[in-house]
């Protein structure tokens, strides 16, 4: 299945949720005050928050349509709207080869798809010819080291680990002490899983920030937050608590595979300038996909990426 096939499939439960709602607002040829009342509720309900929700539909109802509008020109119009909100949040995940190596650090909450999305990460850099590094600084638990050290044979790629219990930000220096020596391009340190309301915990994330910045002040070079793209609002907690704690550079969000809250990218968008670099769509190493605006708010919408772009064109 091609990557946009499975984002449309796995958001289905998203803008399903979001189409019945609108298939009213759909037929009508005008919108009124009651049919915009209704979007607003509908893209609530796909998770954008109610601020952005607002906002979309005013734009909507703004809308000028060339001759009667039908249910194909309102959710054409609707995927505009959101493409061009989420433009903004596209940024590539590269690393940069002057970094020996460059430093990736994965955050976020128990079970949001760090360790997962670190198997995924190494391949896609290998597939860029580069190569990487992997260091279990989910030092928590020895299940964890084990489960990275899976990912680390599937994707032929070397993994660092600690003893259960040891030092995570100790265990992230000693990495990047190895990668440097071996002149590796990419190292990606996983990291345990915390609720962003243990404050002990959160210290010892702001720690291995630290410590990494000893050994090169430049890095991470890119602190990511790995969010559950089911949590829906939660997300939008998640990311504030952590920006503090870990200057936070961007974002991956994970299982959009399934997802009935894919509008909170739109959301997360709105909130706090990181860019979404990544999305994840499913649990093999190969569903991770670079996030693109325009794919993104067609397969919300339920429509072909196509679509947008022949609109696009024909303006
Ligand atoms: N469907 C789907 N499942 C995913 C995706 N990413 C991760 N998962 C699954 O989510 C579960 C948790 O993933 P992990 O990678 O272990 O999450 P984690 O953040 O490392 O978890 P902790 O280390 O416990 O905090 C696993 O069963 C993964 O297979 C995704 O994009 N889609
Ligand atoms: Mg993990």
């Amino acid at each position: 299945m091609s990557w946009f096939k499975k984002l449309t499939a796995g958001l289905k439960k998203s803008s399903n949720k979001m189409t019945d709602s609108l298939s009213g607002l759909f037929k009508s040829k005008k919108i009124d005050a009651e049919s915009l009342e209704d979007l607003e509720e509908a893209l609530i309900a796909s998770d954008m928050g109610p601020h952005v929700a607002a906002a979309i539909a005013t734009e909507l109802g703004q809308v000028k349509f060339d001759g009667e509008p039908d249910a194909d020109k309102w959710r054409l119009a609707l995927a505009q709207i959101l493409e061009r909100k989420l433009a903004p949040l596209e940024k590539p995940l590269i690393a940069d080869a002057d970094n020996r190596p460059h430093v990736i650090l994965l955050v976020g909450v128990n079970g949001s798809g760090k360790t997962t999305t670190c198997g995924k990460l190494a391949r896609k850099f290998q597939d860029e010819g580069k190569s990487v590094m992997l260091a279990a600084g989910d030092t928590f638990r020895a299940a964890a080291t084990e489960q990275l050290q899976g990912w680390g044979l599937r994707t032929d790629t070397p993994v660092i680990t600690g003893e259960a219990g040891s030092d995570a930000a100790s265990l992230a220096y000693r990495a990047m002490e190895q990668a440097h020596k071996a002149g590796t391009d990419v190292l990606i340190i996983d990291t345990a899983g915390r609720l962003q309301n243990r404050a002990e915990l959160m210290e010892e994330l702001a720690k291995i920030h630290r410590v990494i910045g000893k050994f090169d002040e430049s890095a991470p070079h890119d602190s990511i937050i790995v969010l559950d793209g089911t949590v829906g609002q939660n997300a939008i907690s998640q990311t504030k608590a952590f920006a503090e704690v870990a200057s936070l550079t961007g974002m991956i969000i994970t299982k959009l595979d399934g997802s009935a809250k894919g509008g909170v990218i739109v959301a997360l968008g709105d909130g706090f300038g990181l860019p979404v670099h990544m999305v994840g769509v499913g649990e093999g190493v190969d569903d991770l996909q670079t996030f693109g605006a325009r794919d993104y708010a067609a397969a919300l919408i339920g429509i072909e990426s196509d679509a947008l772009t022949q609109a696009d064109s024909a303006q």
